[in-house]
C-alpha cells in the first residue's frame, strides 16, 4: 500500500457538510469554497476554510471542495506564528490556507505592484516555514487565485509581478529544494477578492512530471515575463496502486506558445490533448499502477461563462457521463487563454 493512498477530495454540496456527523470532520484536512469560504457549523475553528472567489458555473448546487485523509484522527486546526497561514495535517499530508487582503496590506507610499509582490512573498514565506516545522518538507500541489490577474499595474501585468515574487520566493527558500517546483495553478478571482493561496505539503518526495509537448513553464522564454512561472506540469505521490496524480493548471500551450486563440473548444480539446500526454508520463513512472483520464477529477476554469456550455460538451466527448467535473469562472493567465484545466486522481491497479 502506498504512503499516501489516504488522501480524497470531493465537490460537495454545501447542504451535505452541514448534514456530517461530527466523526466525519475528524479526517478533513480542509475546505475550499468556491465563491466564498463556506459556514462550517461550529467545525470552522477545527478546519482549516478558504475560498478561490472563482463562481461556480453550470451547477444549480453550491459545492465545495473537501480534502480527506483515512486516518480519522487529525489534530485540530493550527495557524502560523504570524496568524497568515491555517493547517491541518495527518502521518503523510499537510494541508493550509492563507488570504491576504491586498488594499489592507497596502502601505503609504507603496505601489500596488509592491503590495502584491510584498503579500505574495509574505504568503510562501510563511507557508515555508509551516512545512519546516511540522516536518512536510515537500511542496506537492499550490493553488493561488489573485483579483485582475491580467490587469496592468505599475507597468506590468500582474500576473508577472506575482510570477517575480514567487521567483524571490523559491529564491529564498530553496537551500536544497532548489529546483524542484510543485504542481500549480494560479487564476483570476472575481474583483474584490483576497489574494489566496492554499497548498498541499507531504512528507514523502513526489515525482515530478513534465509534458513533452510543452516547455517546462520554468524555462519560458522572457516573453512571459521576466521571471518564470515556477510549477512542474504534474507530480505523483506514493507508488503503484494508490498514488496520488496531481495535474497542474493545463491549457492550449504547445512548446510554449498559445493555440487555437479565440476558439474555446479547440482549446479545450489541445488541452486535454495534454492532460493525456501527461497521463502517458505518469504511467511510465508510476509501475504497477495506472492513471485514466476517466478515473480523474476535473476542475476547469472557463474565462467567459458564455462558453462554458461548449467546453462542457466538449469535455463530453472525452470522459465518461460519472467523471466528477466541476466549471469555475477564472481568468487565465494569459489574455489568449479562454480554458484551463487542471485534475487529480488516484491510481488503480495496472492489467
Ligand atoms: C501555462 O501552462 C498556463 O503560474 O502557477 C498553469 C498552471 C499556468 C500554473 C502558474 C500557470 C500556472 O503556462 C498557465
Amino acid at each position: 500500500m502506498s504512503a499516501a493512498a489516504a488522501l480524497r477530495v470531493d465537490y460537495l454540496p454545501l447542504a451535505r457538510l452541514a448534514q456530517q456527523p461530527s466523526p466525519w470532520w475528524r479526517g478533513v484536512l480542509g475546505v475550499v469554497g468556491f465563491e466564498s469560504a463556506p459556514p462550517l457549523n461550529g467545525m470552522a475553528a477545527a478546519i482549516p476554510v478558504t475560498a478561490s472567489g472563482t463562481p461556480l458555473l453550470g451547477s444549480d448546487t453550491p459545492l465545495c471542495e473537501v480534502w480527506q485523509l483515512a486516518d480519522p484522527d487529525l489534530d485540530g486546526c493550527r495557524v502560523d506564528c504570524s496568524g497568515h497561514v491555517r493547517y491541518r495535517h495527518g502521518e503523510p499530508m499537510l494541508f493550509g490556507c492563507a488570504s491576504l487582503d491586498e488594499t489592507e496590506a497596502r502601505r503609504d507610499g507603496e505601489s500596488p505592484a509592491a503590495t502584491l509582490r510584498r503579500v505574495t512573498e509574505l504568503a510562501y514565506r510563511d507557508i515555508f516555514r509551516v512545512m519546516e516545522h511540522s516536518g512536510y518538507p515537500h511542496l506537492i500541489r499550490v493553488w493561488h487565485y489573485l483579483p485582475d490577474i491580467n490587469a496592468e499595474c505599475d507597468g506590468d501585468e500582474r500576473y508577472r509581478h506575482f510570477n517575480s515574487a514567487r521567483h524571490s520566493a523559491f529564491a529564498q527558500a530553496s537551500a536544497d529544494g532548489a529546483g524542484v517546483f510543485p504542481a500549480a495553478s494560479a487564476l483570476g478571482s472575481r474583483q474584490g477578492s483576497a489574494f489566496s493561496i492554499h497548498f498541499l505539503a507531504a512528507r514523502c518526495e513526489p515525482v515530478m512530471i513534465e509534458n513533452p509537448r510543452q516547455i517546462s513553464a520554468y524555462h519560458y522564454p522572457r516573453q512571459y515575463g521576466e521571471h518564470c512561472p515556477l510549477f512542474s506540469r504534474a507530480c505523483i505521490l506514493g507508488t503503484g496502486p494508490g498514488a496520488h496524480l496531481f495535474v497542474s493548471g493545463t491549457a492550449s500551450i504547445i512548446g510554449h506558445e498559445t493555440i487555437h486563440s479565440g476558439d474555446e473548444v479547440a482549446q479545450t480539446r489541445e488541452t486535454l490533448t495534454n492532460i493525456a500526454a501527461l497521463l502517458e508520463q505518469a504511467n511510465r513512472r508510476a509501475p504497477g499502477g495506472r492513471f485514466d483520464l476517466d478515473a480523474l477529477k476535473y476542475k476547469v476554469y472557463v474565462r467567459h461563462r458564455r462558453d462554458q456550455p461548449a467546453i462542457a460538451a466538449e469535455l463530453g466527448r472525452w470522459l465518461q457521463a460519472q467523471t466528477a467535473v466541476v466549471y469555475l469562472e477564472a481568468d487565465v493567465c494569459r489574455e489568449d487563454l479562454l480554458v484551463e484545466i487542471e485534475a487529480i486522481g488516484t491510481a488503480g491497479a495496472s492489467v
